[in-house]
């Protein structure tokens, strides 16, 4: 299907430039005079451009309204409002350059198009001019990306203040694990060496900062709205990224290291709902680096509730180090044995 629209495409041109081709000797056989010809060509390849400006201008915004129901919603964190703030400073700045610039670039091509009874005007230098079109990008250019930094800096530099609730996300292939600090607000030491299927995250039982930890049981992470959360990152094999679209926040997974990024969530879920006329809408929390085969899997429904809701939600909620009741380990291993013997048994 594809090859044969190539094809259709390719054919098109081709019959375009012999047509062309035989319009051109008919009017020079007809011994029409070849500027007359020359101007005619000029001027709809003017219309043509002045065109293809307006319906693609055109196009351009109508898709821009179009689409705008499928953009994310306000942002729902406190730096999430700086940081679309300063992106839409950004693509208005953009925008009108833009506008200005591809306007002037095809009204030139049709005005000032090749004329028989004008010649071209030498017009080597202007230092005025010049001068105007450095200094003026210079300050807008410097403006944006001084207060880019400064907000990036201030952004950053949050996780600094030493306060907020410590979540860690952690990142593998191809899911997320969250672990809540728990009172002490510190989370246990964690080393890979200790992953175990009944330890998904290395914690060091012993380390008494553990004691607390709280890990979810459902695939969803649940934070109070209108306080500050520390999020620690890590991953356990290869780089991932933790995405929060609707809080603006994305902050890398690197292995080997914690990463941290300060948010604090303004809008509720249920708020959110309101806000976006859809019930069932959702924060999430994705994976945005192309992490391997099943990379689009690591998704994660982020849930913002009221703190109230928030403690008791996290009351029932799994401890990362499990009562010493909940698991007898001396029964594991004689259940082992158990097994042992059948299957040995089962091969004799
Ligand atoms: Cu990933």
């Amino acid at each position: 299907m594809n090859l044969l629209l190539i094809i259709a495409v390719l054919l098109g041109v081709l019959v375009t430039a012999r047509l062309l081709n035989v319009v051109q000797l008919a009017s020079s056989l007809s011994g029409e005079d070849k500027d007359e010809t020359q101007a005619r060509h000029d001027k709809w390849n003017g219309i043509g451009m002045m065109t293809f400006m307006i319906a693609g201008l055109g196009l351009m915004i109508y898709m821009t309204l179009k689409y705008q129901p499928f953009m994310l919603p306000e942002a729902a964190s406190k730096h999430g409002k700086e940081t679309d703030f300063l992106l839409n400073i950004n693509f208005a700045v953009i925008g009108i350059v833009f506008f200005i610039t591809q306007i002037a670039l095809f009204w030139f091509v049709y005005k000032y198009r090749h004329s028989a009874s004008r010649r071209a005007y030498f017009y080597p230098e202007n230092m005025k001019l010049e001068m105007l079109w450095t200094i003026i990008p210079t300050i807008v250019l410097s403006a944006l990306i001084i207060t880019g930094l400064s907000s990036w800096n201030r952004i950053t530099n949050d996780v600094n203040k030493g306060d907020g609730m410590v979540v860690q996300v952690y990142g593998y292939q191809f899911n997320w694990i969250t672990r809540y600090a728990g009172a002490d607000n510190m989370l246990g030491k964690s080393n890979f060496r200790l992953i175990a299927d009944d330890n998904p995250l290395g914690v060091d039982v012993s380390d008494p900062a553990a004691a607390d930890d709280i890990m979810t049981k459902a695939n969803e992470m649940y934070i109070p709205v209108g306080q500050p959360i520390l999020f620690e990152f890590d991953s356990r094999d290869v780089l991932h990224s933790a995405y929060f679209p609707h809080f603006r926040a994305q902050m890398n997974c690197v292995p080997g290291m914690t990463t941290r990024f300060y948010m604090e969530p303004t809008i509720t879920t249920a708020q959110m709902r309101e806000i976006t006329g859809n019930e069932k809408f959702d924060y999430v929390l994705v994976c945005n680096k192309i992490c391997g085969v099943a990379h689009y899997t690591m998704k994660m429904k982020v849930v913002v509730v009221e703190q109230a809701e928030f403690d008791s939600w996290l009351k029932g909620e799994r401890p990362v180090v499990p009562a010493p009741e909940v698991v007898p380990a001396q029964n594991n291993q004689i259940d082992n044995t158990v097994d042992n013997n059948e299957a040995a048994n089962a091969a004799v």
